[in-house]
C-alpha cells in the first residue's frame, strides 16, 4: 500500500464504533448483506435481459456504503455515481422502488425514467447518482453550500471513483469546498480500476487521499473492506464538519469483483488478484468475523437474516415485474423545457 495520510483523531475520542448498540451493528451487516444480493440478482436479470440499459454492480464494495452512510443523519445528503445500489440502498431506498427503477417500471424512484444511473429519493437525502463521471460531487457541494446559506445543520456526501479522482472539475469542487469551508466529505471510492483501465497506471503521487492535502484538505486513506474503519473516520470528519470545521477528503479501498458493467468479459486483472481480495479482504466475511467475536452475531441469526434478505428481494424482482411501465403519453413529464410533445408551451 502506498503512503497514507492520516487526519488528527481527538485523543480525547473514543472510536465512534463503540458507541453503536449491538442490534444496530447487525443491522449493518444485514444492509451489507442485502446490498450483495441485490446486486447479484441485477446482474444475474441484466444478463436474462429483464433489466434494460446497463448496470454496474457494487458487489464487494458493501463495507463503503455502509460504513459512510451509517455515520450520517437521515437528512444528511449523499450523491453518487454510475456505480449507485449500495449506496442507495444503505441511504435507506426501499429495495422495491429501487428495483422498480432498474426495470424502468413507473413504480421506480424516479418513475422508471432514469433508471440504474439515476436513482434518487430526495426525501431519504440521495440526490441522485449519476452517469457524468466525477459529476456527483458537485451537487454535494452545491447541497453543502445551500446548507451554509440556509442555516442547515446537514453535511453532505459525494463519492466518485478512482476514475474521478483524475477528472478535473472534482478538483474545482474540493478547492471551493475548502475555500467557503463547506460541511461536504468527498469520498473516493477507489476499487482500482476505471472501466478497463488500472488506477495505478495513469494516477500521479503516492495517493488519492495525498492530492486533497494540496488543497488545505484533511485528507485520510482508509480500508474501504473494513465497515469498522470506515465508519470510524467517516464519524470523525462528518462530526467535525458538523460542528463547522469545513470540508473533509476520503480515500477507501475497495475492490469490485465484477466488471465495469454486468456482462462485461474480464481481461485486465489476474485471477489470483480478485481471489485474494475475495479471500483475505472480504467485507461481509470480515464484518461477520468481527460481530462473532464481539458475542453479538450467532450462526442462527446469521441464517435468519440470510433468509430475510433472500425474501425482501424476491419481493423486489417480484413487484418491479408485475409494475407498469409508464404510460407513453406521460413521455414528457417533468422535462423542464418546452413542452412540445403534448403542445403546452407552459
Ligand atoms: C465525464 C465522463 N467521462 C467518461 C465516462 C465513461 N465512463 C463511465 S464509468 C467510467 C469509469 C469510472 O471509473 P471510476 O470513477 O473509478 O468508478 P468505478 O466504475 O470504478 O466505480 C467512465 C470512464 C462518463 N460516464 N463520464
Ligand atoms: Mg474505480
Amino acid at each position: 500500500m502506498r503512503n497514507t495520510v492520516t487526519l488528527e483523531k481527538p485523543g480525547d475520542r473514543e472510536d465512534a464504533i463503540d458507541r453503536v448498540p449491538s442490534d444496530e451493528l447487525v443491522d449493518w451487516l444485514r444492509d451489507m448483506i442485502l446490498i450483495r444480493r441485490f446486486e447479484e440478482a441485477g446482474e444475474e436479470l441484466s444478463l436474462r435481459g429483464q433489466i434494460p440499459g446497463g448496470i454496474h454492480p457494487a458487489i464487494g464494495q458493501e463495507a463503503v456504503a455502509v460504513g459512510m452512510i451509517r455515520a450520517l443523519r437521515k437528512d444528511d445528503i449523499v450523491t453518487s455515481t454510475h456505480r449507485s445500489h449500495h449506496h442507495a440502498l444503505a441511504k435507506g431506498l426501499e429495495p422495491n422502488l429501487v428495483m422498480a427503477e432498474l426495470y424502468g417500471k413507473d413504480s421506480g424512484v424516479a418513475k422508471g425514467r432514469g433508471g440504474s444511473m439515476h436513482l434518487a429519493d430526495f426525501d431519504k437525502g440521495l440526490w441522485g447518482s449519476n452517469g457524468i463521471v466525477g459529476g456527483g460531487l458537485g451537487i454535494a457541494m452545491g447541497s453543502a453550500l445551500g446548507a451554509v446559506q440556509l442555516g442547515l445543520p446537514r453535511v453532505s456526501v459525494g463519492f466518485f471513483g478512482d476514475g474521478g479522482a483524475n477528472v478535473g472539475r472534482v478538483w474545482e469542487f474540493v478547492n471551493l469546498a475548502t475555500v467557503w469551508k463547506l460541511p461536504l466529505i468527498a469520498v473516493c471510492e477507489n476499487n482500482l480500476y476505471a472501466v478497463e483501465t488500472r488506477s495505478a497506471s495513469v494516477t500521479g503521487g503516492n495517493t488519492i487521499a495525498e492530492r486533497a492535502t494540496g488543497f488545505g484538505l484533511p485528507s485520510e486513506q482508509v480500508d474501504g473492506q473494513d465497515v469498522v474503519a470506515v465508519f470510524n473516520a467517516a464519524d470523525r470528519v462528518v462530526s467535525a464538519a458538523r460542528e463547522g470545521s469545513g470540508a473533509h477528503f476520503l480515500e477507501l479501498l475497495t475492490y469490485r469483483y465484477k466488471g465495469h458493467n454486468a456482462g462485461e468479459v474480464v481481461t485486465y486483472r489476474t485471477e489470483d488478484e480478485l481471489n485474494e481480495w475475495r479471500t483475505s479482504k472480504d467485507p461481509i466475511e470480515r464484518f461477520t468475523s468481527y460481530l462473532t467475536q464481539k458475542g453479538v452475531l450467532t450462526s442462527a441469526l446469521l441464517n435468519t437474516i440470510d433468509n430475510e434478505v433472500a425474501r425482501v428481494v424476491a419481493d423486489a424482482i417480484t413487484f418491479a415485474e408485475d409494475s407498469e411501465c409508464s404510460a407513453p403519453s406521460t413521455a414528457a413529464d417533468n422535462v423542464s423545457a418546452w413542452n412540445t410533445v403534448n403542445g403546452s408551451t407552459r
